[in-house]
């Protein structure tokens, strides 16, 4: 018990020492506001880590940053089975570790959750190319993981997405679609989306090719790649896979829409992405 209880007083002042380093490390910190002693996986990763003794605090003492980003969760889907909703630390494939919320309690868990808003939110969302790129907003509140990240993330495996909508009423519909992925930034981040289910309506894939999303290149009020004369994102706020100009805007400050479930009076939206269960 005395052991234990020194060894864990132990880390935690290796956890005060490597702090900062650690903040450096996480690509997003700043960006998404999360505070280091918010992150449920920071934590349990480092007492777990310190199980392997002193040499552990050797190699971190050497190389903190190798040791500390070998196991973090590829995505959402890879935490721990159990473990409750909130901000964690994630590691894509090829990228530094950035934080994120990880969804636990919808449908089986394990959700990366992209994108976060809701109708009175303070983030005006009309924000540039390279803003939307590494993201922005409060990772507690609305946010943007950032289209690269995204990007990233999909890359890795096969991926499905779930558009989870509050209507006008408040009432909660999905839009899932089975595959879900973003064409690189020379590409433009290319939307490819897969077969839709759900309540919520397909509107990502509406029939009309003047409001369609699916297969759109995402747009910027500063990056104009919309199918339409003029600059859809300048127009309507938010970036978006734009084409001229919409039947699904969620970036945006007031004014959600999906379809016609809510046009412009949703309360509420959020994206959620794993990898496709049938993988
Ligand atoms: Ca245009």
């Amino acid at each position: 018990m005395a052991a234990r209880h020194s060894s864990l007083l132990f880390f935690t002042s290796v956890l005060a020492l490597l702090a900062p380093l650690l903040a450096l490390d996480i690509e997003n910190l700043g960006r998404l506001k999360a505070n280091l002693d918010e992150i449920i996986n920071l934590h349990s990763h480092k007492l777990h880590s310190d199980e392997d003794g002193k040499n552990t605090q050797q190699s971190r003492a050497s190389d903190p940053l190798q040791t500390e980003h070998r196991s973090w969760p590829k995505d959402c889907s890879e935490v721990s089975a159990g473990s409750p909703s909130g901000v964690y630390v994630i590691q894509p494939t090829g990228l530094h570790p950035i934080v994120v919320y990880c969804e636990m309690n919808a449908t089986d868990g394990g959700w990366t959750v992209i994108q976060r808003n809701q109708q009175s939110t303070e983030i005006t969302w009309a924000e540039s190319w390279s803003t939307y790129k590494y993201g922005f907003g409060n990772v507690h509140t609305e946010y943007w993981l950032g289209t690269e990240y995204i990007h990233q993330i999909c890359k890795q495996k096969v991926y499905e997405v779930r558009f989870v909508i509050w209507d006008a009423a408040n009432n909660t519909k999905f839009a899932d679609y089975n595959l879900f992925s973003l064409e690189d930034e020379s590409q433009g981040y290319r939307l490819r989306l897969g077969t839709y289910s759900g309540l919520a309506g397909d509107a990502m894939t509406s029939n009309s090719a003047s409001t369609v999303h699916d297969n759109m290149k995402f747009s910027a009020k500063d990056l104009d790649q919309d199918t339409y004369s003029g600059n859809c994102a300048s127009s309507y706020g938010g970036g978006w896979w734009y084409s001229a100009c919409y039947s699904v805007r969620l970036n945006v400050k007031g004014g959600i829409t999906w379809g016609s479930l809510c046009n412009g009076n949703c309360k509420a939206s959020a994206i959620f992405i794993k990898p496709a269960s049938y993988c």
